[in-house]
């Protein structure tokens, strides 16, 4: 009954091959040469040494100094003194995971890209999902962009879509990313706050850069508070262009939708998380992938031909702005599974390297300024972060296609290059490796041969300057409670702000351009005086809501890895709890038995019942639903213990499904709980599936207007 923690490994399962698992065989096989298993092995120095005493190091006597010439403490305290690398400068905090692309079929109409041609290729990819601002230690909950960055190992070399969370930006030129970063990092005195950015700096920026109006109400919608890594959409947010073995191009955005629905937490459970599990998605990933419940994204992309570059009320180059799917559907073009954990998180999370600027052929950028100034960042950086520039060599890294050219030598060079001729062109080795010709398919890459006629200037597009429309239609498009969720996170996060003025910028020159409403409910909560209009002008669009931005429409496809909390005591009918977990796990939910301890408790009949862990080690928030065990005795002890009270309030609190067995009703009505679809008791095949159908539908939205008095 206890969950399937110990699920086997995929390594332990080499040899049964799956198409799930036979994906990341050859990346597997790749990072094979350098795994390094220890098993049955003796301790020895770096040096091939076997060690005799690990314990004590070599001193002139029992109690006397320490010798220089004990190069086993040398070496062993030498390494340590080493054993950390900078932190990302951004997306510090992150967590990854192996997996596969699978294309549905062949897309050569639209791109010569070999891994999107032909539906039985299976193409390893390795994931990280990060936030922005934090450090490598700071809480996973955070009100925060996600990043998204997905490695391709493509035959034809690495294709890296380093997207976000969030389909827009902050700014629109890479010459401000350092301000803005700056702006929202710790603020520089006291390094406060971590993670977050609920403080003066960053809202001094953002309100003085109308740019970011739209993806600041993007991060403090319910997107910036994630429920899971799994239940994230992913977009590369600039225009690229597809490329097809014609030379036809067409611009597109990239979007990854989760299976598993677009699902967000409570501002109450993201906070409380922060302090409760720090690790919270990292673990759920983790969990999700050791259990079986691999999480699965279609990749899409919404296709503009190029002959309609123009066709739009907003610029395609501007990265603060989307393509409404209601205007352009996303096509899809295949799948993504992530089905490995990795073996080594400093290995593998840490040392992985993004780039925008890895594409293969068939692939290539726009002019959007902000991209074009990534393209230059990511592999700079890298050279400070990981200790020179070959860290293309690094196992998680190292393309599965060859990569041989001329460039030697250098720091942390591992590849043993053989011949004499460095250079290109050469007659001494053969003139190899040699220069390919761009083809229709295999070719060398070519860039898009876009026509340019242009001055030099520093200027910013007049097309670029609408900043409120989209950050309107955003809004209109939420559901009345997801539109509340917003006017709070203002509210909350402008309540932090020290210095007024900031907060009477934001509320006047940038919510009042948004929407009156919006500006009027947030300066109430202020204490400000309602803005009686905007400051500028804002564009009509011809869409009044995009109904795909809201998360509502995208509960996802079933319950699949939704986690259920089985709270039991002592006297818990061990039959009962059994049907409820068979009945739960047919569904795939993932089920945690949890006691008032973290001790087995005795059944009904006799027997003990292992818990996964205590009430209070697994609190509600990293559940999707509740469900009290039958049986003699249960309730009552369970009434008697605060934490199992605070259990069920919360989760109701919360909007979560709450449910037992017959005898729960009476505690459910002691606690006062108010009848809706997701208050269920009952023992039967009936209340088991309303029960199914309401983690189906994420939380009981119609309960939020009235959990306000709840004590949680
Ligand atoms: Fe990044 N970004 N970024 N970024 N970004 C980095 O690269 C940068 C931007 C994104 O899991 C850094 O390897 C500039 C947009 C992700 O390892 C750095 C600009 C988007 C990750 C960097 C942007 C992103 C990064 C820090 C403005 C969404 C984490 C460490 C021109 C489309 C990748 C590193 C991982 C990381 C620079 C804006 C996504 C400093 C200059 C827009 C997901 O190079």
């Amino acid at each position: 009954m206890p969950s399937k923690k110990n699920a086997p490994k995929e390594s332990q399962l080499a040899g049964t091959q799956t198409p799930d698992r036979a994906n990341t065989n050859a990346k597997l096989q790749s990072l094979e040469t350098v795994r390094s298993d220890a098993t049955g092995q003796a301790l020895r120095t770096n040096q091939g040494v076997k060690i005799a005493d690990n314990q004590n190091s070599l001193k002139a006597g029992a109690r006397g100094p320490s010798l220089l010439e004990d190069f086993i403490m040398r070496e062993k305290i030498t390494h340590f003194d080493h054993e950390r690398i900078p932190e990302r400068i951004v997306h510090a905090r992150g967590t990854g995971a192996h997996g596969y692309f699978q294309s549905y079929g062949n897309h050569a109409e639209l791109t010569k890209a070999g891994f999107l041609q032909d539906p039985e290729k299976i193409t390893p990819v390795f994931v990280r999902f990060s936030t922005v601002q934090g450090p490598r230690g700071s809480g996973d909950t955070v009100r925060d962009v996600r990043g998204f960055a997905v490695k391709f190992f493509t035959d034809e070399g690495n294709f890296d879509l380093v997207g976000n969370n969030m389909p827009v930006f902050f700014i629109q030129d890479a010459i401000k990313f350092p301000d803005f970063v700056h702006a929202v990092k710790p603020e520089p005195h006291n390094e406060i706050p971590t993670g977050g950015s609920a403080h003066d700096t960053f809202w001094d920026f953002v309100s003085l850069v109308p740019e970011s109006a739209h993806m600041v109400i993007w991060a403090m919608s319910d997107r910036a508070i994630p429920k899971s890594l799994r239940t994230m959409e992913g977009f590369g947010v600039h225009t690229f262009r597809l490329i097809n073995a014609e030379g036809v191009a067409s611009f597109v955005k990239f979007h990854w939708k989760p299976r598993q629905g677009v699902l967000s937490l409570l501002w109450d459970e993201a906070q409380k998380l922060a302090g409760k599990d720090t690790d919270h998605h990292r673990r759920d990933l983790w969990e999700a992938i050791e259990t079986g419940n691999y999480p699965e994204w279609e990749l899409g992309v919404q296709i503009v031909p190029e002959a309609d570059e123009h066709k739009f009320d907003f610029d395609l180059l501007d990265p603060t702005k989307i393509i409404p799917e209601e205007l352009v559907p996303v096509t899809p073009l295949g799948k993504m599974v992530l089905n490995r954990n990795p073996d080594n998180f400093f290995a593998e999370v840490e040392q992985v390297a993004f780039c925008p600027g890895h594409i293969v052929p068939g692939i290539d950028f726009t002019n959007d300024p902000l991209l074009q100034g990534r393209l230059f960042s990511y592999t700079d950086t890298q050279i400070s972060r990981l200790g020179g520039p070959n860290f293309h060599e690094i196992p998680i890294n190292r393309p599965l296609a060859p990569n041989h050219n001329g460039q030697r030598d250098a720091m942390h060079r591992v590849t043993l290059d053989k011949g004499r001729a460095a250079y290109e062109p050469n007659s001494i080795d053969g003139g190899w490796p040699k220069e390919t010709p761009p083809a229709a398919q295999d070719g060398g890459f070519e860039s898009y041969q876009e026509r340019i006629d242009a001055h030099k200037i520093r200027q910013r597009s007049e097309s670029f300057g609408d900043h409120f429309s989209q950050a309107r239609l955003f809004f209109h498009s939420m559901s009345p409670n997801e539109q509340q969720h917003i006017v709070n996170a203002y509210s909350f996060e402008l309540g932090k702000v020290e210095r007024e003025h900031i907060r009477a910028r934001e509320v006047n020159e940038i919510l009042a351009n948004i929407d009156l409403e919006l500006a009027a409910k947030v300066a109430a909560n202020l204490g400000l005086p309602a803005p009686k209009k905007g400051t500028v002008k804002v564009p009509a669009l011809s869409l009044k809501a995009s109904p795909a931005l809201s998360q509502l429409n995208h509960p996802g496809e079933g319950v699949k890895g939704r986690k259920v909390a089985l709270l039991v005591a002592d006297g818990v009918d061990g039959a009962l709890a059994d049907k409820l977990t068979k009945a739960l796990e047919a569904e795939s939910l993932q089920i945690k038995v949890l006691g008032p301890t973290s001790a087995p408790v005795k059944t009904a009949d006799g027997k003990m019942l292992a818990v996964d862990a205590s009430m209070e080690g697994m609190p509600s928030l990293a559940f999707d639903a509740v469900w009290v065990a039958g049986g003699k005795g249960v309730v009552d002890a369970l009434k008697g213990d605060g934490t199992a009270v605070h259990y069920i309030l919360e989760a109701f609190k919360h909007l979560k499904p709450v449910a037992g067995d017959k005898e729960a009703k009476v505690w459910f009505d002691e606690l006062k709980l108010k009848a809706d679809e997701g208050l269920l008791a009952g023992s039967d095949g009936k209340t088991y599936k309303a029960f199914v159908e309401a983690i189906g539908k994420h939380r009981v939205w119609a309960r939020e207007a009235s959990v306000k008095a709840i004590p949680a």
